[in-house]
């Protein structure tokens, strides 16, 4: 940078690029100014100017849901509730660090694990563990090695290198995704440059599955799509599907020749248990269809900030398993070239080991527990404190981490502005991040916002 200081405030490269008659910018990046102009005649100055070359960069504005987080933690008032992202709290609302993966992080320790670096697709022993979570550890498409996993960074990750993979080979082809769905779905298929549409699922009239709806956009959906669906505990609607509504769901999926995109990251949340919670894809497995499955440890082993997860590919042949696995690794590599080794070694010492497994599931239903005691405190503040009648029993048929309100933007808004309550802009609340105690401030806070607010 050149020598002399102007104290005076500078226009910034775009202005300067604009204004050009009287200003030029040098190429090579704004050490000196040429001023010309009457009176000036051609001025030459050496000047270290506060140009950025990235001036004309824009804000972004903040994540729906983690931008949610950013603002809580701005706010001073004592009363403030978190309940924009799906993170587990205890009833003390404090973040819950799950006994079974201390238990195995003093394992890790005690056996001096070293820092190397993973294969590009991960730790062989979690890759073999997770894909038994799901699947079950019998199945047949295991034995016969048509299961492809590749480590992930958890779920949103695994998401991003599968959306990778389906633009690489299949650039014609669209991703079906539920409206609404979790809010990065779309962030994900548009930096992966995969088209999607979205596909009815939520009817705000019966506050439940629109599913003659969802049927008829995914008949209509060009063959051979990608049609993502959340496994279980719909995010943010809470609502999923029953068993045999997965069984017509199959139906038109096969029919249509579509490739379902499972995204699992609720895994044991929806129901406590984690076979039950498996059904979905392992109905589809047994049907013999070819799948992805996305996979996230952060909610179930509260692993959120180690970022373990997988994506796996059922193929219905070993040999094409195989090379799908290699192309995997070759658009994993330039990205992030190998994964993080702690979260998968607590998951592999977790999963691995018949004690901790047993240990990790009673913790999980103990979270699950707590979640549906807050939801049914919830719903009965509610019905007893609203006394226009209406019907609050959806918040009860919700399963998951989440209840979807519908509160719209102003109701949202009013339960941020007034009553210091955080959440997001969709009307959805975290009942994870909610206490037995606060349900009735809460119920306050949504019954004056649905009443007074339009
Ligand atoms: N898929 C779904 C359906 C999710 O809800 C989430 C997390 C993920 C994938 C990705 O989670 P990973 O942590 O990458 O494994 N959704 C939460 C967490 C906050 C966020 O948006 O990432 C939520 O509050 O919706």
């Amino acid at each position: 940078m050149a020598s002399t200081v102007l104290s005076a405030p500078f226009p910034s490269a775009v202005d300067l690029r604009g204004r050009s008659p009287m200003i030029g910018v040098p190429k090579n990046g704004g050490d000196h100014l040429l001023l010309k102009g009457k009176g000036f005649g051609r001025v030459r100055m050496s000047v270290a100017v506060n140009l950025s070359r990235f001036e004309g960069v824009t804000m972004a504005p903040p994540d729906p849901i983690l931008g949610v987080s950013e603002a809580f933690k701005a706010d001073t008032n004592e009363l403030k509730l978190n309940l924009g992202v799906g993170a587990y709290r205890t009833e003390e609302l404090q973040p819950y660090v799950l006994n079974v993966v201390k238990k195995a992080e003093k394992l890790m320790l005690e056996r001096g694990e070293n820092k190397e670096y993973l294969p590009i697709e991960g730790l062989a022993a979690f890759n073999k563990v997770t894909a038994e979570l799901l699947l079950g550890a019998d199945n047949p498409v295991i034995k016969q090695g048509k299961v492809a996993t590749v480590q992930g960074l958890s779920g949103t990750g695994s998401l991003r290198l599968a959306a990778a993979f389906i633009q690489r080979y299949f650039p014609e082809a669209k991703a079906l995704i539920s409206s609404p769905t979790w809010g990065n779905h779309k962030n994900i298929f548009n930096d992966a440059r995969v088209p999607w549409s979205e596909y009815r699922y939520y009817d705000p009239r019966t506050v439940g599955l629109d599913f003659e709806g969802m049927i008829a956009d995914i008949k209509a959906a060009p063959d051979g799509s990608f049609v993502v669906l959340h496994g279980c505990a719909h995010n943010p609607t809470g609502i999923d599907p029953t068993p045999e509504q997965w069984e017509k769901i199959a139906d038109v999926v096969q029919e249509k020749n579509h490739i379902p995109f499972f995204d699992v990251a609720y895994q044991g949340f929806a129901s406590g248990s984690l076979d039950t919670d498996a059904f979905s894809v392992r109905l589809f497995v047994e049907r013999g269809l070819e799948l992805l499955v996305a996979q996230s440890y952060s909610k179930n082993l509260g692993l959120y900030a180690e970022r373990i997860g997988a994506v796996n590919f059922v193929c219905s042949a070993s040999d094409v398993t195989d090379r799908v696995k290699s192309q995997l690794k070759r658009l994993a590599r330039p990205m992030y070239s190998n994964p993080p080794v702690h979260g998968a070694r607590i998951v592999a010492n977790v999963v691995g080991d018949p004690t901790l497994f047993d240990e990790w599931k009673q913790e999980m239903e103990q979270m699950a527990g707590r979640i549906k005691h807050v939801r049914q405190r919830l719903y009965d503040s509610l019905s007893q404190k609203d006394k226009s009648g209406k019907d609050w029993s959806f918040i009860l048929k919700q399963i998951g981490m989440f209840s979807f309100t519908g509160l719209n933007k102003a109701q949202s808004d009013n339960m941020t502005n007034k009553w210091h309550v955080y959440m997001t802009k969709d009307g959805r609340i975290s009942l994870a991040g909610l206490s037995l105690s606060k349900c009735e401030y809460l119920a306050d806070a949504i019954i004056d916002s649905f009443h007074n607010v339009s």
